[in-house]
């Protein structure tokens, strides 16, 4: 899943791809590079980033929808936490709802996926953008995050989302410490007792600065829990360095399927 913001202020490339244009042509190479699905954000959910309005973000991400719908044959994704962006994409073209929001109370965003078929990304996160890092704290947070998925996938069924729209995230950085982050990673197989795709995003986070130092490049850090996620069953790994990541899965796999039994 390759990412596609269309943000002034995301941490890692923000600014880069606001035009529409240059979002759309950013998307196109993360295509040649060989992303299976693109995912387009246009709210930033770094901690403490400014909430965004929803005119703004349908400003922001439905024209770049739009543009690539007629230029892609793989599926685009809508990173938002609003019901109505949600619908406004998935009319425009897109069929995943990539919800970081998945631990709201009201049910207005799973009636648009359930109404609409789209896919979901059902990601865990403790609080909001804007406080989650304040002070994350759990008992046990392989357990919490199970707790949450299995709740979680009861509320969508409950709200007519199928089983087989559901695509679970642990939602590394949301709510998490660098060991909260580590823990996760380290129990992502027992995730996939749930039956439903993981997908993971690691990529170019500030944990891994903080496991390795200030000023670490991020990159050979993402590609290792892109790999070993991989290897521990994940399917979907959510990257900004599209071509660098395909390359450590294909790698991966072509080593896990001569695993003997
Ligand atoms: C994630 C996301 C993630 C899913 C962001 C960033 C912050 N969506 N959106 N999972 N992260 N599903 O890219 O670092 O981990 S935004």
């Amino acid at each position: 899943m390759g990412i596609v913001n269309v943000t002034p202020d995301s941490f890692s490339d923000g600014g880069k791809f606001f035009k529409p244009e240059a979002a759309v042509a950013h998307a196109l190479q993360l295509v040649e590079q060989g992303a299976d699905i693109l995912d387009i954000g246009g709210e930033s959910t770094r901690p403490q980033a400014q909430p965004v309005s929803e005119a703004e973000e349908l400003r922001r991400v439905i024209p770049v929808v739009e543009q690539l719908v007629g230029r892609v044959k793989i599926p685009i994704s809508i990173d938002t936490m609003k019901p109505a962006v949600a619908r406004a994409a998935l009319q425009a073209g897109a069929s995943i709802v990539n919800d970081v929001a998945a631990n709201r109370n009201d049910d207005a965003m799973w009636r648009v996926v359930a109404e609409s078929g789209a896919g979901y990304v059902c990601m865990h996160m403790q609080g909001t953008p804007q406080t989650m890092q304040k002070n994350p704290t759990y008992t046990n947070v392989v357990h919490e995050v199970e707790e949450f998925f299995a709740e979680r996938i009861a509320r969508l069924n409950a709200c007519g989302v199928l089983p087989d729209q559901i695509v679970l995230d642990v939602g590394i950085g949301f709510g998490k410490s660098l060991e909260h982050n580590l823990q996760l990673l380290a129990a992502l197989g027992s995730f996939t007792k749930f039956e439903r795709p993981l997908l993971l995003g690691v990529s170019r986070k500030s944990f891994i600065e903080k496991l390795l130092g200030t000023g670490t490049a991020r990159l050979p850090a993402s590609l290792a829990c892109a790999s070993l996620a991989v290897a521990s069953g994940v399917q979907i790994i959510r990257a900004h360095d599209v071509a660098e990541t395909v390359h450590a899965i294909r790698m991966t796999e072509a080593i896990l399927a001569r695993k003997k039994e």
